[in-house]
């Protein structure tokens, strides 16, 4: 065995103990939260909550949980920002890649009486008196799953299909999940998961309204063949009249559109979150690594799956994109950890 497994086996066994010792739990996902890092919460939030803790799962913003995740939470745990404890007695981290993901819950960090991170992001610096961080699995689910059967929780089909939301989102409907992930899918599946159902509303559904906006959307889509080192760039930019109008779930799978085009290695979304703010997500194929431009640019993110947010006009957000895709930045050596968000 490697250093790094020991490390991470005996931070699943410290994070184990943790959890099973606490009494009162405050486990927070990332701001803008996605399955991964909802999925991951509540999934310890059931298990916790099922042995008797008093649990309760939040994020800085939005101030409402995502539409399409909300089946998840079957026993109402997601609350309010506002009602998160000034001094937790125990906090955890889900998914959360830099402390200021965490938004306003940042503070937590250092009034809770103990901390646990559990977090697949390679870019991430580690902070909390427990750190999880382990960058070669697709998703945090993975290591959430790895404690639940630290603690010996039994997976039943609550806490099953939380993980399996996280698995199936972060490694694009499995296409960059290992083996051991899609044998964990299997398990969630034989734990009761029902996929179809499961995971239509949170990858595939949309108001038709939403179609014409997308129409208009790529058709003011540019590609730039000589962008990124020669290995081109495609980009769209949503304005904020159709981010106020549609939820997140619409506004996010622009990116998954866009990154379709052949000819670009990397696409942008530019989406206007102010009269001069910009929230940009980046997606590559393999072929160059959008997580150093974005950490140049204020973000960060995973190789192929990146983001940042930025003020100016979008030309000059894409000016300073431009700028950051230069080869010398964007090559770099090949990690094993191809997954997304
Ligand atoms: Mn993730």
């Amino acid at each position: 065995m490697s250093a790094s497994v020991d490390a991470h086996t005996e931070a699943v066994a410290a994070a184990g103990a943790l959890l099973a010792t606490a009494r009162d739990v405050t486990l927070l996902a990332h701001v803008q939260p996605d399955a991964d890092s909802l999925g991951s919460a509540l999934a310890l939030g059931i298990a916790l909550h099922r042995r008797g803790a008093r649990v309760r799962v939040s994020f800085a913003e939005p101030d409402r949980m995502p539409e399409s995740l909300r089946p998840l939470d079957v026993l109402g745990l997601v609350v309010p920002a506002d009602d998160v404890p000034t001094v937790p007695e125990v906090l955890v981290a889900c998914d959360t890649a830099s402390v200021g993901r965490l938004g306003r819950l940042a503070d937590r960090l250092d009034t809770a009486a103990a901390t646990l991170l559990i977090d697949h992001h390679a870019s991430n610096p580690g902070f909390g008196t427990v750190q999880l961080v382990d960058a070669s699995v697709e998703a945090t689910v993975v290591l959430v799953h790895r404690v639940l059967v630290e603690m010996g929780v039994p997976v039943d089909e609550a806490i099953a299909r939380c993980l399996y939301a996280g698995l199936v989102t972060d490694t694009v409907g499995f296409r960059t999940a290992g083996p051991a992930a899609h044998r964990l899918a299997a398990t969630l599946v034989e734990a009761g998961v029902e996929v179809e159902p499961l995971v239509r509303p949170i990858m595939d559904t949309h108001p038709f309204a939403w179609l014409a906006a997308l129409a208009d959307v790529l058709h003011g889509a540019a590609l730039e063949p000589g962008a990124a080192g020669g290995l081109g760039l495609v980009h769209a930019v949503i304005p904020a009249a159709l981010v106020e109008r549609f939820r997140p779930e619409e506004v996010d799978s622009v990116i998954d559109e866009i990154r379709s085009a052949a000819e670009a290695e990397v696409a942008a979304v530019l989406k206007q979150v102010g009269p001069l703010r910009w929230s940009v997500s980046l997606r590559a194929k393999g072929g160059c690594d959008v997580a150093v431009a974005a950490t140049m640019l204020g973000g960060g993110g995973h190789r192929n799956a990146a983001g940042f947010t930025r003020n100016g006009t979008a030309a000059e957000v894409l000016e300073a994109l431009r700028a950051a895709l230069t080869p010398d930045r964007v090559a770099g050596p090949r990690t094993n950890s191809a997954h997304d968000h």
